[in-house]
């Protein structure tokens, strides 16, 4: 069975582990958000991408759902030793051995595709991961400062330095337009028997996959199955409310499903909580859907096949 998950960081990354253990067999494909990238110490990080890798490689800070594990930080305590910052961004000396190799091989002209499937050699994750595009696309988010007034700010530094606290009058998807998909991405997704959306940012991680040109056409073209990821009206995890908010839509199971839209998305998995989520054209399925352990999460994986395949 060839399946594609459209993932963002932690949330996607959890999910995928399920995944795996759900369906051993199949050929998991995992198109990545790459609209978290950002270029700090002139060094490319892909928090999406590595947390991913990390993840599925058995590399990740499995509290933190990003970064390494067993990780330090001297690189970064030198650096502001030298005034050097930004300091709000906590790059562990391990971590960035992968950020010194994938700028590397970037500087010397591999595409970030070519990049990815080189670090995936080291970590294995058993799965094939592509990152949205090869061009660069990064989300910026417009706030109104009261220090500096209204101002874009990279989304990393509103989501980790301002953890969202000061609301985001818009987001945008700097370079989406232009971007074209990777590499293998719209014959990995032609090819699926299913593509599936975890329970990942809809805003600023499926969303921003989704606007890369010729994907969500090439998605909506397959038997999709999505995994909400607010329950009882809040994201399990993560932030996606101040993104819903930001883009005018309700923080609800009922609202993303409507955002995603019956046209892309044929199968909606959601909480018991929220079972009384209704959309026309789309099954909407309740279940438990706290990824509390593996075995919980291997289960909400197989229970979106198990739609995946009723649809198909
Ligand atoms: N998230 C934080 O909340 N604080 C951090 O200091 C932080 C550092 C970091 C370093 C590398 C990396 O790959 C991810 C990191 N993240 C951090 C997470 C990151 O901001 C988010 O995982 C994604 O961008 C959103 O999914």
């Amino acid at each position: 069975m060839r399946i594609v998950a459209l993932a963002g960081g932690i949330g996607g990354a959890r999910f995928l582990r399920g995944l795996q253990a759900a369906a051993p067999a199949a050929e998991i494909t995992v198109i990545g958000n790459t609209g978290d990238d950002i270029t700090l110490f002139g060094l490319r990080v892909c928090p999406d991408l590595d947390t991913v890798m990390y993840t599925l490689g058995g590399g990740i800070n499995e509290d933190q759902g990003w970064g390494r594990t067993g990780e330090s930080f001297t690189v970064k305590e030198e650096l502001l030793e030298y005034g050097v910052g930004p300091g709000w961004f906590g790059l562990g000396d391990r971590d960035f051995a992968t950020h010194i190799v994938r700028t590397q091989m970037l500087a010397a002209g591999y595409p970030l595709s070519a990049v990815t499937e080189a670090l995936c050699d080291r970590w294995k994750p058993g799965v094939r991961l592509i990152p949205m595009t090869d061009d660069q696309v990064e989300t910026h988010v417009v706030i109104d400062d009261p220090e500096q007034g209204r101002r874009a700010i990279h989304f990393q530094e509103w989501w980790v330095r301002l953890r969202a606290a000061i609301p985001a009058e818009s987001i945008a998807l700097v370079g989406a337009g232009d971007a074209k998909p990777a590499p293998g991405v719209l014959e990995a997704i032609e090819a699926a028997d299913v593509v599936l959306f975890p329970p990942s940012n809809p805003v600023v991680s499926v969303g921003t996959i989704l606007s890369v040109p010729g994907v969500r056409a090439a998605v909506a073209a397959k038997t999709v199955v999505g995994v909400s990821p607010i329950i009882g009206g809040a994201p399990v995890r993560g932030m996606a409310d101040a993104c819903l908010t930001a883009i005018g839509v309700e923080t609800s199971a009922q609202a993303v499903a409507e955002l995603y839209g019956p046209d892309l998305v044929n199968g909606w998995l959601v909480a018991e909580a929220d079972s009384g989520v209704r959309v026309d054209g789309m099954e909407v399925r309740s279940r438990p859907l706290l990824m509390s352990d593996p075995e919980a999460t291997a289960a909400i994986a197989r229970a979106a096949l198990d739609l995946a395949e009723e649809l198909a």
